[in-house]
């Protein structure tokens, strides 16, 4: 476990050297813009999915430099969507990563203009991953336009939108993290694979490791609303609980909802099958984010 807390804390340090490097500094033209993008980049985010996008690289035989910037763009496209649904007209809420939101501090339509930023850095910076034979630059924009458009983030936002105060069934639920969560967490494995040049079969299986490891990681999500103070969190005193949202707990119970949180991380694993030994990170971090408590 410390050796993992060691890794995570310098896969970490390495992304956000390589982000400060790929945004525009603060003293770039227009300063605000740039200010306020930084503000939400530089916040405290726990780098999930580029730490999995460059364990992913790895676990196919790629490098981390070839990795690195597919890493930075689910970053930046994550953020964007962090920035967003934390305006006024989304969730309105005060604080993200434990810092004011950046509509607090920058105001809305700056705020909103910094998310526009990050998404479209997130498009730029896929295109500058060295080419490999099997995944050309317009394939990795399109996994990425894909899992940013109507069917997937944007599209579980809407569907989390137009939930919000009625009790959905399970499969509603189902496809609002699937799109809200686990479609970038399964694009971010995917990106780091590609970089490396995996075969279909190795995509397959991080498309079924991403997945399950994305669904698991929301419904320890809604569990951690549940049991833990949300200052611990982070996020706006009882926001979920204020405005009923449908969670897995509250649909299910906090014990059905663990059990499912393990089987889905257990069929991640098997999904890794294929890799052997060079998966052994991407195990660890399915492990650990199952486990995790905050
Ligand atoms: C397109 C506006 C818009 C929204 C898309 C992703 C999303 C939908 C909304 C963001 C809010 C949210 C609760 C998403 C669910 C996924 C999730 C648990 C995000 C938090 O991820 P962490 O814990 O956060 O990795 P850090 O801050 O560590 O990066």
């Amino acid at each position: 476990m410390s050796d993992l807390k060691e890794y995570l804390a310098q896969r970490c340090q390495l992304v956000d050297a390589a982000l400060n490097r790929l945004i525009p500094d603060a003293a770039t033209r227009p300063m605000t813009l740039h200010k306020a993008m930084r503000h939400s980049m530089f916040a405290g985010g726990k780098r999930l999915r580029p730490i999995l996008c460059l364990a992913a690289a790895e676990a196919c035989g790629g490098s981390i430099d070839d990795a690195i910037y597919n890493a930075c763009a689910v970053e930046c496209l994550h953020t964007y969507s962090l920035i967003h649904d934390d305006l006024p007209c989304m969730d309105d809420d005060d604080m993200r990563r434990g810092v004011p939101t950046c509509h607090k501090v920058y105001g809305e339509a700056m705020a909103l203009l910094a998310g526009d930023a990050l998404q479209a850095l997130a498009f730029e910076l896929v295109t500058k991953t060295p080419i490999a034979s099997l995944h050309p630059a317009a394939v990795m924009v399109l996994e990425l336009a894909r899992t940013a458009g109507s069917l997937h983030l944007v599209g579980g936002q809407v569907a989390d939108l137009e939930g919000e105060g009625k009790k959905l069934p399970l499969e509603d639920l189902r496809f609002i993290h699937e799109g809200k969560t686990a479609a970038l967490l399964t694009t971010s494995v995917r990106l780091g694979a590609m970089s490396a040049n995996a075969s279909p079969d190795q995509m397959q299986a991080l498309h079924d490791f991403g997945m399950a490891t994305g669904l698991a990681f929301q419904i320890i999500d809604d569990i951690l609303d549940v049991t833990q103070t949300s200052e611990k969190l982070g996020k706006s005193a009882g926001k979920d609980v204020e405005s009923e949202k449908s969670t897995y707990p509250a649909l299910m119970g906090l014990e059905a909802s663990r059990t499912e949180a393990h089987r889905l991380t257990e069929a991640a694993n098997r999904a890794l099958d294929v890799f052997g030994d060079s998966s052994t990170r991407l195990r660890q971090l399915a492990d650990y984010l199952l486990n995790r408590d905050y």
